[in-house]
C-alpha cells in the first residue's frame, strides 16, 4: 500500500521518474468519479426547481433568459424528482407529451474548501439528460451537450470562486427534440388543416419502440479532484497459462512534474504486482480471471488498480488517488464461436430497457437491484443495453456479478435515407467515441453494437457502417463490433464488416400471425441462409411475442401467455439445432414490458415482457428459467454455492 505524508513528499517526487511530456494528454477522461483520499463527491439527486417552456416557439426561457435569475422569479414552477422522467411524473397530459425546452434548477451549498482552495478542482457531471442540454452555473453558461444517454461535464470552479458568498446556482435545459441527425432520429411534423387540429398542432415522428422519455435520467453529481489530477485510465486485459496481463496507460491532466504509482490489489488487498511507470504491463502470477456467472466456480473476479499520483506546479504540490475495478478477461471471436478466456461462450440473455412505472427512464436503484436478482433467478448470463447505453452503475452492477453486456449505442431507428448523411455519421461517431471512452474499462463489456435495425439495404448503409464500425474497432481492437440488423442477408450492406451476425425476426408475429408453425421452418432458413453467406458466429437478438399477463387460450391464440410459451418454445428447439454449429446466442425480446408511443399495435406499451413493467413473471419467465438454468449446466459451470438462485 501506498501513503504518504506531506514532508515525505518531494523525496518521493526524486523517487520516481519523472513523466515524459507527451504523457500529458489534453483531457478527454471519463472516468466514473469516486470518492478516494484525494476526491469528494456530493450527489444531487433529490427535488430540483422545474419549468417546462411552453410558449409557442418554446424559446422563452432563452429569450427572456431564465438563467439569469432564480427559476421561481421567471414564473411558476413544480417540484420535480432528479434522476427521473420528467413524463410521467404530474397528471398534466401536455407535460406527458411535451417536446421542446425543459428547464431544471437547483441552488447548492458548497463546502468552503471547495470555493476558497484553488487547488481543487470542482467539476459538474450529468450522468445523463435527453436530449440537448445547456448548463449553467450562477447564470453563467459552463457546457452543453448534445446526445441523450452518456455523461458530460464542465469545470466550474473559477465560476463558483467569482463570489464565494453565493451559493452555487446550477440551471440545465434539456430539449427532447429529435431530428434527423439525432440518435436516436426524429422528425417534427405541423398540421395546419384548421379543420382538422387546433393551432400549432405537431407531433414528432419516430421509428423506435420505445417512449421518447426525457429529462434528467441520471444522477447530477459534483465532484473535486486536485488541481493536477488522474484524468484517464485504460486498462486492456490478457492471459498467458496462468500469468494475467494488465496493459495499463494513464493520462494526467495539469502536472508540470509528476509521478504515478500503479498498484494492483486482489479482493484481499495484497498487492499482486506494481509499477511506476504511467504506462506499461502488469504481470500477475496465478491470476484469477473474469469469468461470466454460470460459466465458472467463482465468476467476476475483480482486481483494485489503484493510482496514485504525486504531481507540482510552480505554486503547489498535489496528491491525487483513483481505484478502477479490472477484470482480467479475453474476448475473440472465430468463424462459428464467441470466446472469453478461451473457452466458448453461449449468450443466455435478455434485452432490457431502462424502463419502470413513473420514473420513465430515471435511474432507480431499486429497480437495479430488482432487475439483477431476476436476471439471476432467470439464468441469464448476458444482456444488450438495448437500443442505448444504460448507466455506468448498471455496468459496474455487470462487472460485479459476471453479466455480459452487448454494449448498444442509441443508433435505434434509423430508416430516413437523409439520416446517413455526413452530418449525422459525424454525430454517430462522435457518439461511438463517447461510449467507448466511458465503458471501454468494463470487463462485463464484450462487443460494441452501433445501430440496431437501420434501413441497411439503403445504399448509404454501406459506407455509413464501414466507416462506423472501422472506427470503432481503431478505437478499442479488443472487442467484436456489431450492429444488429433485421434486414434480409441477401440486401444486407453492413454484414460485411461486423463481428458478429446478430438478427431479429419476429415470426408468427410480425409476419404470419398466429401460424407458430412456421417458426422451424424459417427461423432454420434464417440460420442457413445468413451463416452460408457470411460465415460468422450468430445471435438471435430478438424474438418474442407480446402478451397480456393473465390473458389465456388453448389452442393457444396471439397475446395470451400460451402463445408467448408456444412462440419461445419453437424457437428454442430450433437453437438447439444450430448452437452446436454457429448460434452464439438467444436474447429474448424483452426482459419487461415497456412503454411505448401510443399506437394500434401496443395495448399501453410493448408487451412482449416476460415479466411485466412492474417485474412480475408471465408463465413464460418459468420456461425460459428452465431452458437457461439447462443451457447453465450445458454449457457452462453452476457454483456448487448457488443451489437456490435468487439473492445477489
Ligand atoms: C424490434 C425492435 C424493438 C421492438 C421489437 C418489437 O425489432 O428492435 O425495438 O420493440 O422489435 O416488439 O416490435
Amino acid at each position: 500500500m501506498f501513503t504518504l505524508g506531506r514532508s515525505s513528499l518531494f523525496r518521493y517526487l526524486c523517487l520516481f521518474a519523472v513523466l515524459p511530456s507527451s504523457f500529458c494528454q489534453p483531457g478527454m477522461g471519463m472516468l466514473f468519479p469516486r470518492e478516494s483520499s484525494s476526491r469528494e463527491v456530493k450527489d444531487l439527486s433529490g427535488l430540483w426547481s422545474f419549468r417546462a417552456d411552453k410558449s409557442p416557439n418554446r424559446k422563452q426561457g432563452f429569450e427572456k433568459s431564465w438563467y439569469k435569475s432564480r427559476l421561481a422569479e421567471t414564473g411558476p414552477v413544480i417540484d420535480m424528482a432528479v434522476p427521473a422522467s420528467f413524463n410521467d411524473m404530474t397528471q398534466d397530459p401536455t407535460l406527458r407529451d411535451f417536446i421542446g425546452w425543459v428547464w431544471y434548477e437547483r441552488e447548492v451549498v458548497l463546502p468552503s474548501r471547495w470555493v476558497t482552495d484553488e487547488g481543487t478542482r470542482v467539476v459538474l457531471r450529468v450522468g445523463s439528460a435527453h436530449y440537448y442540454s445547456v448548463v449553467w452555473v450562477n447564470g453563467v453558461k459552463v457546457t452543453e451537450h448534445n446526445g441523450g444517454h452518456l455523461p458530460f461535464e464542465a469545470e466550474i470552479g473559477s465560476v463558483i470562486r467569482e463570489d464565494p458568498t453565493s451559493p452555487c446556482r446550477i440551471t440545465i435545459a434539456v430539449n427532447n427534440t429529435l431530428t434527423l441527425e439525432t440518435l436516436p432520429p426524429g422528425t417534427i411534423q405541423y398540421f395546419n388543416d384548421p379543420t382538422k387540429y387546433p393551432d400549432g398542432f405537431f407531433v414528432q415522428n419516430i421509428n423506435f419502440d420505445f417512449f421518447n422519455y426525457a429529462g434528467i435520467h441520471r444522477p447530477v453529481l459534483l465532484y473535486t479532484t486536485p488541481k493536477a489530477y488522474v484524468d484517464d485510465i485504460t486498462v486492456v486485459t490478457d492471459f498467458s497459462d496462468s500469468t494475467g496481463l494488465v496493459n495499463y496507460k494513464i493520462s494526467v491532466q495539469n502536472a508540470a512534474e509528476a509521478t504515478v504509482k500503479v498498484t494492483l490489489m486482489d479482493k484481499d488487498r495484497h498487492c499482486v504486482a506494481s509499477s511506476n511507470e504511467p504506462s506499461g504491463v502488469l504481470k500477475i502470477t496465478d491470476v484469477k480471471l473474469w469469468w461470466p456467472y454460470l460459466m465458472h466456480e467463482k465468476p467476476a473476479y475483480l482486481y483494485s488498480l489503484e493510482v496514485h499520483l504525486m504531481a507540482a506546479d510552480e505554486r503547489s504540490t498535489y496528491t491525487d488517488v483513483y481505484a478502477l475495478p479490472v477484470g482480467i478477461r479475453t474476448v475473440r471471436v472465430t468463424s462459428s464461436q464467441f470466446l472469453i478466456n478461451n473457452k466458448p461462450f453461449y449468450f443466455h440473455g435478455v434485452n432490457k430497457h431502462e424502463d419502470s412505472d413513473i420514473r420513465g427512464k430515471g435511474f432507480d436503484w431499486p429497480l437495479i437491484v430488482k432487475d439483477f436478482n431476476l436476471m439471476k433467478w432467470l439464468g441469464v448470463n448476458s444482456f444488450r443495453t438495448s437500443h442505448y447505453p444504460y448507466a455506468e452503475e448498471i455496468l459496474q452492477m455487470c462487472d460485479r456479478h459476471g453479466i455480459v453486456v452487448i454494449d448498444e449505442c442509441p443508433g435505434v431507428g434509423i430508416k430516413d435515407i437523409r439520416s446517413f448523411g455526413n452530418a449525422s455519421l459525424a454525430h454517430h461517431l462522435d457518439v461511438m467515441d463517447e461510449l467507448v471512452q466511458r465503458d471501454k474499462n468494463h470487463p462485463s463489456v464484450v462487443m460494441w453494437s452501433v445501430a440496431n435495425e437501420p434501413a441497411s439495404e439503403m445504399p448509404p448503409a454501406e459506407l455509413y457502417f464501414k466507416t462506423l464500425i472501422t472506427h470503432t474497432k481503431d478505437m478499442d481492437p479488443t472487442r467484436p463490433v456489431t450492429y444488429v440488423t433485421d434486414s434480409n442477408y441477401a440486401r444486407d450492406r453492413g454484414a460485411p464488416y461486423v463481428d458478429v451476425i446478430c438478427v431479429n425476426s419476429y415470426f408468427s408475429w410480425y409476419h404470419d400471425p398466429g401460424h407458430v408453425e412456421v417458426i422451424p421452418i424459417q427461423l432454420n432458413t434464417q440460420f442457413e441462409n445468413w451463416y452460408g453467406k457470411y460465415q460468422k458466429p450468430i445471435i438471435q437478438s430478438e424474438y418474442g411475442a407480446d402478451t397480456v399477463p393473465g390473458l389465456h387460450s388453448d389452442p393457444p391464440m396471439m397475446f395470451t401467455e400460451e402463445y408467448q410459451n408456444v412462440v419461445l418454445q419453437s424457437y428454442h428447439n430450433v437453437f438447439d439445432q444450430k448452437r452446436k454449429k454457429y448460434v452464439v446466442g438467444e436474447l429474448i425480446w424483452n426482459f419487461a414490458d415497456f412503454m411505448t408511443v401510443q399506437g394500434i399495435t401496443r395495448v399501453v406499451g410493448n408487451k412482449k415482457g416476460v415479466f411485466s413493467r412492474q417485474r412480475q413473471p408471465k408463465a413464460a419467465a418459468f420456461i425460459l428459467k428452465e431452458r437457461y438454468w439447462k443451457l447453465a449446466n450445458e454449457t457452462g459451470k453452476i457454483p456448487s454455492w448457488l443451489k437456490y438462485p435468487c439473492g445477489l
